[in-house]
């Protein structure tokens, strides 16, 4: 949480992570200029492809999270308790939101402390995430209505989706369908994102009927579209989202550029009253939600939003006494976060040392090279070896030079692929 706060405001609706000046437990340092570090250096990652690239001209955070649902069913109110310094006005009347908010927020994970501790490192830079507080979608948004398709494109910029539904009672409350009824609610904005691939995929096959490739290599890519496009236009047509169409890698990847809404990985999130947080399942509200995620193959989060935006206005002491008055142990901020991380198909490596002890976030599947090139693009080309200990055994041995003596402490070379939780100490040339 503490690490949250310290992150400061920079242009109007944006927050950025603290810039890092240093980076601990790396055998040669490079002299890194100040620049090397700046908010201007962004790593532009590729959702669905296992590669990743940075970028030095402009700031392009893109592991984002997008908060969508019907209108005012809670989206800025749980996005204002996420960022916790979030300034989303949150207001009870419908399209309060209408251009987007966004917030970087820490993924909380206590392996921090312990590596930060044994080490005794000065400091602690967690793992990051960003999310997108969305304005509200409703029937016919694909055909205009409401704040229309414009909304919809914010939703084709972000990695993963989700997706607020209300599941509480309050008469004071404006639902714009009147009553709550979370399963036709969920089926209203499923259906306009159907709807706004379903147009998107006719105006692509269209175009690429008209088509006429340049060589053998832009055929085979364009055949590829054209049968992933046929394969999903079908799974629409019948109600299914893309991510459920049976694809194999090539056809993911030549589709991968049209961003398509129902391709992205879904989290509904309950939003539920504080009287129902210790036993969510109790509420019949949100056994629908349960169980519609459960067929549509997606995950749940139940969460009080207004609970949690409460807890922000409280000193840290008195958020866990009126956590116990609810009859819960934790905030479901770190939940709903952790879940976002996994969904998004995201590792975490560490680097561990006296100055700093850090989290850096990876694809999953991504070489020892590529993960130290998320630190710095010169440690990806001067990549020599990687000395590399998992964490369990890191904290078994004690130190560095205990697991080294202990024979835990593996060098390894380009082709290794970094495990989940892996300690590492990169050695390069530049
Ligand atoms: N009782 C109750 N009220 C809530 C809860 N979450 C949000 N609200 C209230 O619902 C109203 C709408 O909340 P917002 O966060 O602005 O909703 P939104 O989804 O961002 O709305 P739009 O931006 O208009 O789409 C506000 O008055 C909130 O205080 C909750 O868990 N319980
Ligand atoms: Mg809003």
């Amino acid at each position: 949480m503490a690490a949250t706060r310290a992150f400061y405001r920079t242009t109007t609706n944006q927050l950025l992570n603290p810039v890092p000046d240093a980076i601990g437990f790396i055998h040669k340092r490079i002299p890194l200029q100040s620049s090397s570090f700046s908010p201007h250096l962004a790593f532009r990652w590729q959702w669905g492809k296992r590669s990743y690239s940075s970028s030095g001209s402009k700031i392009s955070m893109s592991l984002k999270a997008g908060i969508v649902g019907l209108p005012n069913v809670g989206k800025s109110t749980l996005f204002n308790a996420v960022v916790e310094n979030g300034k989303a006005q949150a207001a009870n009347f419908p399209f309060c939101t209408i251009e987007p908010n966004v917030g970087i927020v820490a993924v909380p994970d206590p392996r921090l402390n312990v590596l930060s501790k044994l080490c005794k490192s000065q400091r602690s830079v967690p793992a990051s995430i960003e999310f997108v507080d969305i304005a509200g979608l409703v029937k016919g948004a694909s055909q205009g209505e409401g704040l229309g398709n414009k909304f919809l494109s914010h939703i084709r910029e972000v990695d993963s989706i989700l997706q607020v539904v209300r599941c509480f009672d309050d008469n004071d409350i404006v639902h714009v369908s009147g009553k709550i009824d979370p399963r036709s609610d969920i089926d209203v904005i499923n259906l306009e994102l159907v709807f706004s691939d379903l147009d998107q995929i006719e105006k692509r096959l269209d175009k690429l009927k008209k088509s006429k490739a340049k060589d053998s290599q832009s055929k085979v890519k364009e055949d590829a579209e054209k049968s992933a496009l046929e394969k999903i236009l079908k799974d629409l047509t019948d109600g299914k989202p893309a991510r459920t169409t049976a694809l194999t890698d090539y056809e993911k990847e030549s589709i991968h550029h049209l961003c398509l809404l129902t391709m992205k990985p879904v989290i509904y999130v309950a939003n539920v009253a504080e009287s129902e947080l210790a036993e969510p399942s109790k509420n019949s509200y949100v056994r629908d939600v349960m169980d519609l995620a459960k067929e549509m193959q997606s995950g749940i989060v139940t969460i009080s939003a207004q609970v949690e935006s409460e807890l922000t206005e409280l000193p840290h002491d008195e958020r866990i006494e009126y956590l116990k008055s609810l009859g819960v142990d934790e905030s479901g901020l770190g939940n709903l976060i952790r879940a976002t991380y996994s969904l998004l198909g995201l590792r975490t490596y560490f680097t561990s040392g006296e100055k700093e002890t850090r989290a850096w976030t990876i694809l999953s599947g991504m070489t020892a090279p590529q993960a130290a090139g998320v630190i710095h693009s010169d440690f990806e080309k001067g990549f020599i070896r990687a000395e590399t200990v998992a964490y369990k055994d890191f904290v078994t041995a004690g130190s560095l030079a205990s697991a080294r003596e202990k024979g835990l402490l593996k060098s390894e070379g380009k082709e290794y692929i970094v495990n989940e939780g892996d300690v590492m100490l990169f050695r390069f040339n530049v």
